[in-house]
């Protein structure tokens, strides 16, 4: 039976993003298994790593009003394929969609970063953490420490990572002239962090927001979007 055969009409999510899922079929498995992108998720606890999984599967947004739930365990989605929007053939099979705790430092992400070497990265941030901080958390902390792992990281890394997003959601917190000095800022600050690093022309850093709202909406729907069509290549 054709590939195509077995996979058609196995589920449509109700956000309509989630074209295909799959896990069901050993032919499907095996077939997204052999294809199909590693997308890990990075960030501190808090920045939206879950809701942006969530939003991503189901095009549900995020509720701030709502109880949360904290990831007290690494977690997987495999086999999901996604259809890139005003394109209905193009699809990017992603077999492993990682979630994880955030409840743990930058220095823990890095290493683990390298450990794992998906091909694309998300590593968000929270934007209504101070940039930085003397001795608390802080977007640059998070950031350095993460990166201090990857400049002791290896090679290995530059043949299997094909892109990092840094990404700064929550931004409908804070007003848009702080998102733009905090994107500057980000900016300098990957920019001297990459210095002589590996992965240096791979990293992609964009603002974001998952909650309801046509400015925002647009923002997450365009971000989705550019990340899922970053996946088409050879
Ligand atoms: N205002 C606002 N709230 C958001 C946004 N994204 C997520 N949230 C909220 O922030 C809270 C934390 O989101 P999660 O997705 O649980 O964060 P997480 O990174 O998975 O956290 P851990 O599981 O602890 O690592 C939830 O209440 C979300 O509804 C956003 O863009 N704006
Ligand atoms: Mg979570």
């Amino acid at each position: 039976m054709a590939i195509e055969e077995e996979l058609a009409g196995d589920l449509i999510a109700p956000g309509g993003r989630l074209v295909l899922k799959h896990s069901g079929t050993l032919l499907g498995a095996v077939w997204t298994g052999f294809v199909g992108k590693d997308l890990f998720l990075y960030g501190p606890s808090g920045a939206g790593k879950t809701s942006f999984i969530k939003y991503m599967v189901t095009s549900a947004r995020a509720n701030p009003s709502e109880d949360r739930e904290l990831t007290r365990r690494k977690r997987n989605r495999y086999f999901s394929a996604f259809r890139i929007s005003g394109n209905s053939d193009q699809t990017v099979d992603i077999r492993r969609l990682r979630d994880r705790p955030g409840n743990s430092s930058g220095e823990i992400h890095g290493v683990e970063f390298t450990r794992e070497r998906p091909h694309h990265a998300v590593v968000l941030l929270d934007a209504t953490l101070p940039f930085s901080s003397k001795n608390g958390d802080s977007i640059s902390k998070y950031l350095t420490d993460f990166w201090g792992e990857l400049r002791r990281g290896n090679k290995e890394l530059s043949k299997k990572v094909y892109r990092v997003w840094i990404i700064v959601n929550k931004i409908d917190q804070i007003k848009s002239s702080k998102t733009e000095r905090l994107m500057t800022k980000l900016n300098k600050l990957l920019g001297d962090l990459t210095i002589g690093v590996i992965l240096t022309g791979r990293v992609k850093l964009r603002p974001c927001s998952l909650v309801e709202g046509p400015e925002w909406e647009a923002v997450s729907d365009r971000l989705l979007n550019d990340i899922l069509a970053d996946m088409v290549y050879p």
